[in-house]
């Protein structure tokens, strides 16, 4: 398989959704306006994990474009929850691309613990074969969501899926306690907010002297 060809498309979706979910936050700040978006990550899944995952759900090679929905994966972080349903409105109003799928680990997190909202999106690229249409997964989270999902990812590769059981307990005591601190992090929402602004302004004050 070809595979630098065959992932060219979707390195260029990653790379234009990142710009254009990167433009949010600068617009938001150009307008000193709170952004929904704290920082964006993306990458092109890497042709080893490909190959796992296609092995572990049985897919033919000549499916693995239709099947596996996260070829490209954009991440958005956001400081609170509530940016999260601001987010996902936004990418719903957008015309620049369709919605196929929306999975809600966050009300229905997952056994693990983990917690995320994944919009599937079907993204026009222009290539110069003409228009295609190819299948990004944008998954959204907090930045508590996003450091448990990483040590966890870190922990569930070492043990290759056969995490023992008492850290499986204590990852999921974890997840709570990151979710308990998403709470009590937008109870005080408005004070952080104003501290930020505040942060800003004196940002920018210095940077014109
Ligand atoms: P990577 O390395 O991030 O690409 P399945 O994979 O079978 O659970 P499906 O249908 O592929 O299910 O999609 P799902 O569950 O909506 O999204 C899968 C992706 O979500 C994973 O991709 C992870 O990025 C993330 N994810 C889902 N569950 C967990 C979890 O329990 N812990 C962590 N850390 N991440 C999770 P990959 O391909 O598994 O991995």
């Amino acid at each position: 398989m070809d595979w630098e060809t065959l992932l060219a498309p979707y390195k260029q979706a990653v790379d234009e959704l990142k710009v254009k979910f990167r433009g949010i936050r600068e617009q938001s700040q150009k307008y000193n306006r709170h952004s929904p978006v704290e920082f964006v990550t993306g990458r092109v899944k890497p042709v080893n994990s490909i190959l796992n995952k296609a092995w572990q759900k049985n897919i033919l090679p000549e499916n693995l474009e239709n099947e596996l929905q996260d070829l490209a994966g954009l991440r958005i972080m956001c400081q609170f929850t509530e940016d999260i349903s601001t987010m996902i409105s936004l990418l719903r109003n957008r015309t620049d691309f369709e919605i196929v799928e929306e999975r809600d680990y966050i009300t229905h997190k997952k056994p693990s613990g983990y917690r995320s909202y994944h919009v599937v999106i079907k993204y026009p690229v222009q290539t110069l074969e003409g228009e295609r249409k190819i299948l990004v997964e944008v998954q959204i989270r907090t930045l508590a969501m996003n450091f448990w999902a990483t040590i966890e990812h870190s922990i569930n590769y070492k043990y290759q899926g056969q995490i023992p059981e008492n850290i499986q307990l204590r990852l999921q005591r974890a997840a709570e306690a990151a979710f308990r601190l998403d709470e009590e992090m937008s109870q005080i929402k408005g004070e952080i907010q104003e501290a930020q602004r505040l942060f800003n302004e004196r940002a920018e004050d210095a940077a014109d002297v």
